[in-house]
């Protein structure tokens, strides 16, 4: 019998893959090896299984991918959850910025998500939601012990594959344990674990969300992971940017220095954040100063 399904894990040279609300332990057909194809925990694939229960099921056919990420390496992710902390650790918005242009670039859609809004006065919700709500993402604020905004985090992630990216501390684990009761990763306190790296010896997991949906138990897109993209391209990641990008002067303006720019005229009356392009700005010098490194 031939099912399609998707791997949730590799460990020891078995692939853990769920097909028909069934999870088989397979080994991969050594003709991947000759082919240097190596299944990834994301990927669709094809398997055969016997109807003697305990004999092994095959990987057949892996599915074209849709995208590959690779720290930690996992195929066909369709959202990346950017999550930061309102406080506690405080927002690093450059970061923040970093991570949405991070998934973009390997085309996996972003998600904002701003937790721990239990701590902060209304007041911060409000400004952080105005600079983000013209990038078109969806911009949801979570509180893990008030479980605001679980249901609605529940329906972006329903019917895709999803990963968490963030810094530490921000509270990744404890909303992934909120969306599936049971699952108990560990939740450390913010000052005990400062650059301990514990993700680093993992196995990496697809978690079945009851609501649906899929979350990998691993962070993607290391905060270290360096942006590598041509300055002259950074604009391309700012859909908040893009329609009074069309007033510039010149088609190939980068709205940093040239006259008749007209993100930098919506900037001075305010139809563009200012915190967003002043994080545009600091991105942008970044890349040259990088640029110059190398
Ligand atoms: N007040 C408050 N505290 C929270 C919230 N979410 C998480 N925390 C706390 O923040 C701390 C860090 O949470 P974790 O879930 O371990 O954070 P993480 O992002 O998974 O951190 P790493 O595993 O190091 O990447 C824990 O003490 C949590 O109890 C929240 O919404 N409100
Ligand atoms: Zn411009």
């Amino acid at each position: 019998m031939r099912l399609k399904g998707i791997i949730l894990k590799g460990i020891g040279g078995f692939y853990y893959v769920e097909a028909g609300d069934r999870i088989y332990a397979t080994r991969a057909r050594g003709l991947f090896r000759n082919e240097k194809i190596k299944p990834l925990v994301g990927d669709q694939v094809e398997i055969d299984v016997t109807s003697d229960e305990d004999s092994e099921a095959y990987i057949q056919k892996i599915l074209p991918r849709k995208s590959r990420l690779q720290r930690p390496e996992v195929a066909n992710v369709d959202q990346v959850i950017v999550t930061m902390a309102l406080t506690n650790p405080s927002p690093n918005f450059i970061l923040l910025d970093k991570l949405l242009i991070l998934g973009q670039y390997h085309g996996v859609r972003p998600v904002i998500c701003l937790n721990k809004s239990d701590l902060v006065p209304p007041g911060v919700l409000e400004e952080v939601k105005r600079d983000y709500e013209a990038t078109g993402f969806d911009v949801i604020f979570v509180s893990v012990p008030e479980l605001t905004g679980i249901e609605d985090l529940k329906a972006v992630l329903r019917g895709k594959v999803n990963v968490f990216a963030g810094p530490s501390g921000v509270g990744k684990s404890s909303i992934t344990n909120a969306l599936k009761p049971g699952l108990a990763l560990k939740v450390g306190e913010v000052s005990e674990r400062i650059g301990r790296g514990r993700h680093t010896t993992r196995h990496t997991e697809l978690i079945e969300l009851p609501s649906g949906g899929f979350v990998l138990d691993t962070p993607g897109f290391s905060s270290l992971e360096i942006l590598q993209i041509p300055k002259d391209t950074l604009k391309d990641y700012y859909p908040d940017f893009s329609e009074a990008a069309r007033d510039c002067r010149y088609r190939d303006c980068s709205h940093i220095n040239e006259p008749g720019c007209g993100v930098k005229e919506a900037v001075a009356d305010r139809r563009i954040s200012q915190n967003r392009y002043h994080g545009y700005q600091y991105i942008y010098e970044e890349l040259k100063k990088q640029k110059e490194r190398y």
